[in-house]
């Protein structure tokens, strides 16, 4: 970001450090390139000329709310901008019209009550300090004006506050919209009590965050001609179904486990449950209780939710019951039986958790066993029943748990939509999306594949919408415009997604080859990407694949990647649950066609990663269809707790996310732009001289622009580009004159505005 310029003895100026990435300093002396500083740490530092940056000593102790009013723009300065005002507790900041937001981790209520909702209700962008209600504003009056959906998309890394922000930018978008003194349950307030429902179904705590979101989410809210909220849909993106049956120390499984373990006695009794240590899907992880968290509590806050979004009673209770078995399913252990490679129900505990999950499930006990036990194998000859192992036999008790879970999560989401409604007739919407962050753990797999494959698609979105449109409009509209560069990341995708030839399509490939393993997969990743740019293939792994990420290189181990991209129901499984004699566990399950039953058993499956794919292509449509606003949800540090800002960390996820890269263009650039046709109708009245002249467009726009004195703007071939902050500059003055105007009318005792 720009040399340094008139660097001498006496400067004072940023240089870089390792441990706190930048510190402040004077310089000393300065030799060739080579210079040296006296740090505010006492120690003397000698650096490059190229890695030395002019400390601004003029700036506000308070820093600026928005970067592109920083008088040096560049890393050091942006951060030192946001760690001042962290201190403050000012934890949003623009930059041009992305408002990042630094995690508190801590409750700030008086920042989001209802008068701070009131304030923020139609005030100009730029005129309060930055909020996520300013952004959720603008989209809604933006919608309202101009008839166009809009989205707001929250992105960050895990745990840096993406739900919290989507939660009050909904709370927000339902003040604004609601149906204000409604008795009874509005749209809004079904969509706002959809969060603790699927949050209780679909979060769980993980190392990085106690309350991650394991699912992806979209939640579209449509809007009636009056602009009133009047259907919303939610749209769920692949739930991370391994955590039902595995978790390592210390994370917990989904939320919900928990709360029907503190249930009321009654419902302890009725589904033979104990302490959450009884459980082997629990006790995995020494972790039961999150601080801060009353699961009690939660248990009945979730079913008055649900109460909310319309799931009756009877739902509710299938829906625990359904819980219970689970955790009883995941207590049946096995035994070798007397036959070579059978097995047998382990013990009395295991047969009694057998027949506690049958009853729960109301199945069959027997066929349950069968349906964990064995294998039906249809030859041309003959049907033979072939017994598993005991190792088969945990596989199989395993993907029966995963997939009643995620059936169950598919259902409370379907549920949650048809109870809200959807208006067919709504034309706009806004959308705001919340998304799992960024993944890189020490051992990665198909989950964060997937989830940083959904990263790779919201940066090309950004970098489109920020970088490349911005560029492609100024050559367009011919006007003065210097190109910045910055790096696509299409090369990734491509690598990811293209069809054939993609990692996707030779996953899916392998899957459908018998007798394809992870090893003949790793293999053929090898070979196809050998000179590709961003794939690497590890020194000393035999199977892992790494991938370079725009937010860094992940590596990936393949051992489970075919059988998580594998959406296959056991058959057993399917005609187990099919039977049950509850109507609501039927339901999961309905029976297949005719023609899926019939066909081939082994070569048919529905690749996950392909289904995936293609909701992402979805998504991205309609993204591409609104009017993106973006948030960029930053975590000021690994400990979870206020006040803490850890530089270096931080300054990586202002990289990864692009927010440098855009803050150079905003601030460059022209951030707001109106065909002269918009400028005209907004603006004309602060001219009418100039409209009055019967002028051409462009030239009635220029003159309005001279008579406002606006250094900078410039008229392209059908759209006026200002620069940032000029556009507000305009608006006060109109607002002048339409309160001027309004008091003359008022004055003539008629009311119009
Ligand atoms: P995430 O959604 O970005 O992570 P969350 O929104 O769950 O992160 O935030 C993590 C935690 O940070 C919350 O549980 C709160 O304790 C705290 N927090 C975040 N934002 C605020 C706020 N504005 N005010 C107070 N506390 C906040 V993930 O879903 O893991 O990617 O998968
Ligand atoms: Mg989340």
């Amino acid at each position: 970001m720009g040399t340094p310029a008139n660097i001498i003895a006496g400067s004072h100026v940023w240089v870089e450090d390792l441990e706190v990435a930048w510190i402040d300093g004077q310089v000393t002396n300065v030799k060739g390139d080579d210079v040296e500083v006296h740090a505010s740490n006492e120690k003397k530092v000698v650096a490059n000329l190229s890695k030395i940056y002019p400390k601004d000593e003029e700036a506000s102790p308070d820093g600026v709310d928005d970067m592109t009013k920083l008088s040096y723009l560049h890393e050091p300065g942006v951060l030192h901008n946001l760690a001042i005002r962290y201190q403050l507790d000012e934890i949003y900041t623009y930059t041009g019209s992305i408002l990042i937001a630094i995690n508190p981790f801590q409750r700030l209520p008086q920042l989001y009550d209802i008068h701070v909702m009131e304030q923020y209700k139609g005030a100009p962008f730029g005129k309060l300090r930055p909020h996520v209600f300013a952004i959720a504003d603008i989209a809604f009056r933006a919608m309202m004006n101009e008839g166009r959906s809009n989205s707001i998309l929250v992105s960050g890394e895990s745990g840096s506050g993406k739900t919290e922000t989507t939660k009050m930018l909904m709370q927000y978008i339902a003040y604004l919209g609601g149906h204000k003194g409604s008795e009874g349950r509005t749209v809004e307030q079904k969509v706002l009590e959809s969060n603790p429902v699927l949050e209780a179904f679909g979060n769980a705590k993980t190392v990085r965050n106690n309350n991650s979101s394991r699912f992806g989410k979209f939640v579209e809210i449509q809007f009636d001609k009056y602009r009133r909220i009047s259907g919303a849909a939610i749209r769920t993106y692949l739930l991370e179904r391994s955590r039902v049956c595995q978790i390592s120390d210390p994370e917990r499984n989904y939320h919900c486990f928990y709360l029907l373990c503190a249930a009321p006695q009654e419902d302890i009794d009725k589904y033979k449950l104990g302490h959450p240590k009884t459980f082997h899907y629990l006790n995995q992880s020494n972790c039961y209780e999150l601080v801060g968290v009353n699961d009690a509590h939660d248990y009945l806050a979730t079913r008055k939710a649900m109460d909310i979004v319309g799931i009756s009673q009877k739902e509710q209770d299938a829906i625990f019951r359904v819980v219970a078995a689970i955790l009883h399913l995941g207590n049946v252990e096995f035994a070798k039986g007397q036959d070579i490679d059978s097995s047998v129900v382990k013990d009395d505990k295991s047969k009694f958790h057998l027949q506690t999950t049958a009853e729960l499930l109301m199945c069959n006990p027997n066929a349950l066993e069968d349906a964990l036990l064995k294998r039906v194998m249809v030859t041309p000859e003959e049907v033979i029943k072939r017994s598993l192992d005991p190792d088969g036999a945990l596989v199989s008790r395993d993907g029966l748990a995963k997939t009643i879970y995620s059936r169950l999560f598919d259902w409370l989401v379907d549920k949650i939509n048809f109870s809200i409604g959807q208006d067919p007739n709504s034309k706009c919407l806004i959308g705001v999306l919340d998304i799992y962050g960024f993944e890189s753990f020490k051992s990665n797999s198909f989950e964060q594949f997937c989830i940083n494959y959904t990263n790779e698609k919201l940066q090309q979105h950004f970098n489109q919408h920020v970088f490349k449109m911005e560029q492609e409009e100024y050559m367009k509209e011919e006007i003065d415009w210097s190109y910045i560069e910055f790096v696509d990341n299409q090369d990734v995708l491509d690598l990811i997604e293209k069809k054939p030839g993609g990692i996707i399509a030779l996953l899916d490939e392998a899957c459908m080859f018998p007798k394809s393993t992870h090893e003949t997969f790793s293999q053929k990743l090898y070979q196809t990407f050998k000179s590709h740019k961003r794939f690497i293939k590890p020194k000393l792994a035999r199977t892992d694949f790494a991938i370079a990420h725009y937010a860094g290189e992940v590596q990936y181990q393949s051992d489970q990647f075919l059988d998580k991209n594998k959406d296959y129901v056991v058959p057993e499984h399917q005609d187990l649950l099919t039977a049950s004699k509850c109507p609501f566990v039927a339901a999961l399950f309905p029976p297949l066609p005719e023609e899926t039953t019939k066909s081939s058993k082994t070569s048919k499956f529905s690749s996950i990663g392909s289904r995936f794919k293609l909701q992402l292509q979805q998504l991205m449509e309609t993204l591409n269809s609104t009017e993106p606003h973006y948030i960029r949800c930053v975590k000021p540090n690994h400990l979870l707790k206020p006040s803490i800002f850890e530089n270096a960390n931080i300054m990586q996820q202002l990289r990864c996310g692009g927010v440098l890269e855009a803050i150079k263009i905003s601030c460059a650039g022209y951030p707001t732009r109106k065909t002269f046709d918009e400028f005209l109708r907004r603006f004309g009245l602060l001219a009418p001289e100039v409209l009055e002249a019967n002028n051409d467009e462009r030239v009635a726009c220029k003159m309005i622009l001279e008579k406002m004195g606006l250094v900078g703007a410039q008229t392209g071939k059908t759209k006026i580009f200002l620069r940032a902050g000029q556009m507000a500059e305009l608006d006060a003055c109109r607002a002048v004159i339409l309160s001027k105007s309004a008091k003359t009318i008022q004055r003539r005792g008629r009311t119009y505005i």
